[in-house]
């Protein structure tokens, strides 16, 4: 009896492994490839050049994996509720600084995913060319409170800021009143004021302009981003960032800012209705030199953001296209 029925149950046995194998080879090559919709993946496009440089970066990995992408121009704030809606599929660059308050509204309301960090960390936060350590300008620098001396001050003013120092801030659609609230709040508001920039292009005009009159200069900057090469800017420190610190959310504001993450979320619905380029994107994590290549083709070498892209993606394949394993 036993022996009459063995070669049945081995058999089975033999039946069943092969169904678990090609199911479980099926469901992964249904992750990997499954069809993406032709409705267009929808990237935002904001006002620094890492952002829009990236943003077509990724649409051009999307493009070649056969996907359409729309390019649309978004507030940097309004974008995460955008996102939630599902008028823009996904957001490349949240910076934990700037925008984490607003990512983490719209993730949880719904509707918006956490799609992981880039390998870069980020910075953001005041700072000014490293030339004026050794100037004589403002001795003490980088410790903020090099700035409560009138005499450093004074080398900072501009013909419209009534004998204060300038903070060049970026645009206030970047932080509101951060940079304010935080001056005010160091005790600074007698020697110091914040001016906002029209836009990045003006961080940097200000920064060649300060070097060739060999005047004091401090402006909003980031990492990653083309300042990083060879050292050539120095961020202020401030009081360290402690949760909590900042007026938005109940503190006194005298605090500098996070060691940020640097993230990639989704739209909740783009894993279902695109899950190549979702999966891909989901691999995809940008070092802090990748990021400050892609700033450096558009402010250093004057490329279009279209062409800083192609160049990057020409001279990174090895880097992107290990993403779409
Ligand atoms: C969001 N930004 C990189 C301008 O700080």
């Amino acid at each position: 009896m036993k022996s009459k029925n063995l070669p049945l149950i081995i058999g089975g046995i033999v039946l069943i492994i092969a169904i678990i194998f090609f199911a479980t080879k099926d469901s992964k090559k249904a992750i990997v490839t499954g069809k993406d919709s032709s409705a267009p993946i929808v990237i935002p496009v904001h006002n620094w050049s890492s952002q829009v440089v990236m943003a077509h970066v990724i649409g051009g990995i999307f493009e070649g994996m056969g996907n359409n992408v729309k390019y649309v121009p978004a507030d940097s704030q309004a974008v995460y509720e955008s996102m939630r809606i599902g008028d823009v599929t996904i957001s490349h660059e949240v910076w934990e600084s700037a925008f984490g308050k607003s990512f983490d509204t719209a993730v949880e309301k719904g509707g918006v995913l956490d799609w992981g960090d880039h390998n870069a960390r980020s910075l953001e936060d005041m700072g000014f060319p490293t030339w004026i350590l050794d100037s004589g300008l403002c001795p003490g620098l980088p410790n903020w409170e090099a700035l409560k001396s009138p005499d450093c001050a004074k080398n900072f003013t501009s013909p419209d800021s009534d004998g204060k120092g300038v903070w060049l801030e970026g645009p206030q659609s970047w932080h509101g009143d951060l940079m304010p609230a935080r001056l005010k709040a160091l005790g600074l508001g007698d020697l110091w004021v914040v001016k906002f920039a029209g836009g990045a292009d003006a961080l940097w005009a200000e920064l060649e302009a300060a070097k060739k009159q060999k005047r004091g200069t401090i402006i909003f900057n980031w990492t990653p981003n083309f300042t990083d090469a060879g050292g050539g800017f120095t961020f202020l420190q401030f009081p360290p960032y402690k949760k909590g610190c900042r007026p938005v959310d109940g503190g006194d504001g005298r605090c500098g800012s996070p060691d940020g993450y640097l993230k990639k979320s989704v739209n909740a619905d783009f894993p279902k209705t695109h899950p190549a380029a979702a999966a891909v994107f989901k691999n995809m994590a940008f070092t802090t030199e990748h990021i400050g290549d892609m700033a450096a083709f558009v402010d250093i070498d004057k490329m279009t953001h279209e062409d800083a892209a192609k160049a990057w993606l020409a001279a990174n394949e090895k880097v992107w296209k290990a993403f779409l394993n």
